[in-house]
């Protein structure tokens, strides 16, 4: 598909596949970091490696439904890690992938790009629990709600290890109510018996990557099967895009640039005001 028809396809549907968007060499070099990042989870690092290692185990979350169980070399079983970029190189400069930054500018109308969340979804071997369908802006301090969320396969994703699930067109509903997003293997995806019946599977070949419009409806079953789910997941916005916290959140966040911003490496936004200064 054309760049412009993809972007008329992301309007219309709220989602968009881009298939074989990285090698298998990059690929490759992301599941080695994975593997890594699950090491440093169970205390496994070089001398070297001790201060990215420290910062990674503040960021990781063990599968709340997996009690001590452990994968195969003793490693946890880890549900997810937040902010990436953090102590990643890998994962640092795959958020900024030329080949992502070119489908991001297109969908959002904008050369400017900052990163909102980078993530790492992991579903392991017969341990990954379900996310029930929900909006991701329901939960973002961020107005207007339209940033653009990419999910990059790591591992062949099918509807039995967990693939995603979307409801096309649902990102035109407005925001609405969801309830718990962390869910038991066997839970339903959600309570909603109006929407249960439009959610449509979406399986990726590793290397592929959906990109979906943040109000729109999702959510992944249980991984049932041997093999491993794993994805990289990063948000994007524009600068038109307000942070706007509430409930004792901080007043103002730094936010990494990704993207023009005259070369800038990141942006702090002041709450709910236009008042904008670099940092
Ligand atoms: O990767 C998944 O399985 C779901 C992730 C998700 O829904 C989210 O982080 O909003």
């Amino acid at each position: 598909m054309e760049l412009k028809a993809r972007k008329a396809f992301f309007e219309k549907e709220g989602y968009l596949i881009v298939e074989n968007l990285f090698s298998t060499e990059e690929v490759e070099r992301c599941q080695a970091e994975i593997h890594r990042l699950h090491a440093f989870a169970a205390g496994h690092e070089s001398a070297a490696e001790k201060t990215r290692a420290e910062i990674a185990r503040r960021h990781v979350q063990r599968e709340p439904f997996a009690k001590d169980e452990t994968q195969g070399d003793n490693l946890p079983v880890l549900r997810k890690a937040e902010n990436t970029r953090q102590y990643s190189e890998v994962f640092r400069d795959l958020a900024a992938h030329p080949k992502l930054i070119e489908v991001l500018q297109e969908l959002t109308g904008s050369a400017d790009l900052l990163l909102f969340r980078s993530t790492l979804m992991f579903k392991p071997a017969f341990h990954g629990s379900s996310h029930g369908l929900h909006q991701d802006s329901a939960y973002w301090p961020m107005d207007p709600p339209n940033l653009v969320t990419v999910s990059i396969a790591l591992n062949d994703a099918t509807p039995e290890n967990g693939c995603f699930k979307v409801i096309p067109k649902s990102h035109l509903w407005g925001m609405q109510s969801w309830g718990h997003i962390a869910r038991e293997q066997d839970a339903e995806l959600t309570h909603r018996k109006d929407v249960e019946a439009q959610q449509m599977d979406v399986p990726l070949s590793a290397g592929s990557a959906l990109f979906f419009h943040s109000l729109m409806v999702h959510g992944s079953g249980p991984n049932t099967t041997a093999n491993p789910r794993n994805t990289a997941l990063y948000a994007y916005f524009s600068p038109q895009v307000r942070y706007t916290p509430k409930d004792g959140k901080p007043a103002e966040k730094a936010f990494p640039v990704v993207a023009g911003l005259g070369g800038k490496t990141e942006l702090t936004l002041v709450a709910q005001t236009d008042d904008r200064s670099q940092h």
